[in-house]
């Protein structure tokens, strides 16, 4: 296969700093030789440019912390992946989780102007469903997938053009903080969860099955896959962090599935902040999911 990397060193959208080095971190704990190792094309597309906060104005624009530099970065993202030639797979690393709104628009729309039926596979503890009114931090990271399907800042949502993400085609796994107002706002759109209970429960081999037999009538499929999904043991090197995550197993066990299902279009890999973390250890962790995500089946 044909992978394409895209750095986006963005911390704009995140309550901490650091994260903006997510993107060297993952290349130092060495992605694009672990995919090459697998059999792949692998190429290195640098880094979407993404301003300084010490350089701007937190305040610009519209009243939400540094909107108008994360829609800047955001038109660069979809612009850059909408021009990849097809067959292609793109993975996006971050950075926050504010740059899938560019990620999941940019690839909804390559090769189609109206944009495809694109399913999203969030892999989060958070829901990451705030708009600016309810949001309790009025952090952007904790607002994309609320913004992918129309709601919140205009012009955010404007960056997939007029095309909108269904919530209906949305399946979030390793649920387990949501704010309250979120909360309501996820249940009256019906997204399909699956909480960390129900992967205590179901176990991850069900939840894979049942979140692609859910999502069989899609023809693209992009996975959103936050460090923090991960329990903090396995990856502390993250910026909000919360205690009872998916296992190292866990973790690999659905990119494992989703890999032999063969029907995964487009990866971002998120949230991993250097500043925080045991000797890149996160990175390293999130390189491991990407190779298993992208395995060949040699057994
Ligand atoms: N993430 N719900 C919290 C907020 O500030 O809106 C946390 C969001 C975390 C976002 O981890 O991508
Ligand atoms: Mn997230
Ligand atoms: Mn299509
Ligand atoms: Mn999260």
């Amino acid at each position: 296969m044909n992978i394409n990397i895209l750095g986006i060193p963005m911390d704009l959208g995140a309550g901490r700093r650091g994260v903006d080095m997510g993107p060297s971190a993952l290349r130092n704990a060495q992605l694009c030789q672990r995919l090459c190792e697998l059999g792949h094309q692998v190429k290195d597309l640098g880094d979407v440019p993404v301003a300084l906060p010490e350089t701007i104005d937190k305040f610009s624009g519209s009243g939400l912390d540094f909107r108008d530099p994360i829609l800047e970065a955001g038109r660069a993202t979809v612009e850059r992946l909408r021009g990849l030639p097809d067959g292609v797979f793109p993975i996006t690393i971050g950075g926050d989780h504010s740059i899938a709104i560019g990620t999941v628009a940019g690839n909804a729309l390559r090769g189609s102007a109206e944009g495809h039926r694109m399913g999203l596979i969030w892999v989060d503890a958070h829901t990451d469903f705030n708009t600016p009114e309810i949001s309790p931090s009025g952090n952007i990271h904790g607002m994309p997938v609320a913004q992918l399907c129309g709601l919140g800042d205009a012009d955010l949502a404007s960056l997939a053009g007029d095309w909108r993400l269904d919530p209906r085609d949305i399946v979030m796994i390793g649920i387990r903080s949501v704010d309250p107002k979120e909360a309501a706002l996820v249940r009256e759109h019906g997204i399909k969860i699956y909480t960390m209970k129900d992967v205590d429960q179901l176990g991850m081999t069900r939840i894979a099955e049942e979140a692609l037999e859910y999502l069989s009538g899609v023809d693209r499929l992009h996975v959103s896959y936050d460090a923090d999904a991960l329990d903090p043991s396995v990856t502390p090197g993250t910026g909000t962090p919360i205690p009872g995550g998916l296992s190292y197993r866990e973790g690999h066990l659905l990119m494992e599935l989703l890999c032999e299902s063969g029907r995964v279009t487009s990866l971002d890999i998120v949230e991993v902040n250097p500043i925080l973390d045991d000797k890149n250890k996160t990175a390293e962790v999130m390189v491991a999911m990407a190779a298993s995500l992208l395995g060949l089946r040699i057994l």
